[in-house]
């Protein structure tokens, strides 16, 4: 069971934790802007400080033979929300937040980020949004999980990750959903997809009644976007960008309370402008940019984030029916 008062709880570990340093919030601006060939909105983030922050190194010979650390191990106790979240997990704060009160679930168990989340890592999530999202003060919270190196992920421990989402924000995927029922996509029906965005996206409703929503439901509804997600690689396995190169399918996954959204992710960074890269946020119109040259060239021209996030992700199927040789 979750506690009825988790909100304070967070709240409150969180002031304290900033009062005493123990996390290390990043200032940044952030600005709204809306795309006229999608009608996507997104909300830009700034935050050059971040500049100096080490990435993820690529995968090379030697960095696979050196013992990365694991933050999630052993949490800082300053740091902890709940030490036993639904059994099987710890809530912790997010030590190095763009945004007040970031969560981060953390399976008890060491399990690699690069495993696909289990009936009970999609429900713990789907508890923790219904928990914490307050429909009288329009809050609501958005879960992520990056999936291998490509999606964005820097830890390797898995890990899902929980934001309030900025007032009003409204990400594409609720006006996908918009007025549709819950279903499960199967041989003759496909998950929603918006026709104007350019990368692929696999969306569905969930149930309206949280008690409609279970292990079983989230599971079912999850593979079925799984294997679409999946079928991008099965195409791309011996094209010219992966030539030699083992493919590890990496992909984010989106849950609001709302809907579950899976995006197949080819690659982490966009070449151009200056280092642009995403985790799942920014699959929900959430970027954060790091370097001056990217935020000028995404405020001046909003159709950019299009190409940018289908740059580092598939081309959308949206209208193309899946063929026997798909999973
Ligand atoms: P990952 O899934 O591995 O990676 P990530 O969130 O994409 O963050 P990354 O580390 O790559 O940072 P980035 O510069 O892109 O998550 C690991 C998480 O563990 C990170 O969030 C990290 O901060 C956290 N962590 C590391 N050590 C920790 C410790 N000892 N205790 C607790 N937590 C620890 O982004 C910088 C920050 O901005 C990240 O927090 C990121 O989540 C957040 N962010 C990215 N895009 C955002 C957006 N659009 N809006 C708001 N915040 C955003």
């Amino acid at each position: 069971m979750l506690p009825n008062n988790l909100r304070e709880i967070v709240e409150s570990t969180y002031k304290k934790a900033v009062d005493d340093g123990h996390i290390k919030f990043t200032e940044s601006s952030s600005k709204k802007v809306k795309d006229p060939e999608t009608g996507m909105t997104y909300q830009v983030t700034y935050a050059p400080s971040l500049q100096h922050k080490p990435e993820r190194e690529p995968e090379s010979e030697e960095s696979k033979d050196k013992v990365k650390e694991d933050p999630f191990a052993k949490p800082e106790p300053e740091l902890t929300v709940l030490d036993n979240c639904l059994d099987d997990y710890r809530l912790v704060l997010n030590k190095y937040p763009v945004t007040p009160n970031h969560l981060i679930l953390v399976t008890k168990e060491y399990l690699l980020q690069t495993s696909p989340l289990s009936p009970k890592d999609l429900l713990a999530t789907y508890k923790l949004l219904d928990q914490l999202d307050d429909e009288d003060e329009m809050l609501r919270h958005l879960a992520f999980y990056n999936c291998g190196p490509d999606s964005g992920s820097s830890q390797d421990h898995k890990h899902l990750q929980i934001l309030p989402l900025p007032y009003k924000f409204v990400p594409f995927q609720d006006k996908i959903c918009s007025g549709k029922e819950h279903f499960i996509p199967n041989a003759k029906t496909e998950p929603l997809q918006d026709s104007k965005v350019s990368f692929a996206h696999y969306v569905v409703p969930l149930p309206q009644d949280p008690s409609a929503v279970d292990e079983e439901l989230l599971a079912m509804t999850f593979v079925s976007l799984l294997q679409r997600t999946l079928s991008s690689f099965q195409d791309w396995e011996g094209t010219r960008e992966t030539a030699g190169k083992p493919v590890i399918p990496a992909y984010n996954v989106l849950m609001t309370k709302e809907w579950l959204c899976l995006v197949p992710r080819s690659k982490a960074f966009a070449s151009e402008p200056s280092r642009i890269g995403f985790n799942a946020t920014g699959y929900a119109g959430l970027v954060l940019v790091k370097w001056e040259e990217s935020w000028d060239a995404v405020n001046k021209d909003p159709t950019l984030l299009n190409k940018l996030l289908l740059e580092c992700a598939f081309p959308s199927t949206a209208g193309i029916k899946p063929t026997e040789y798909h999973y």
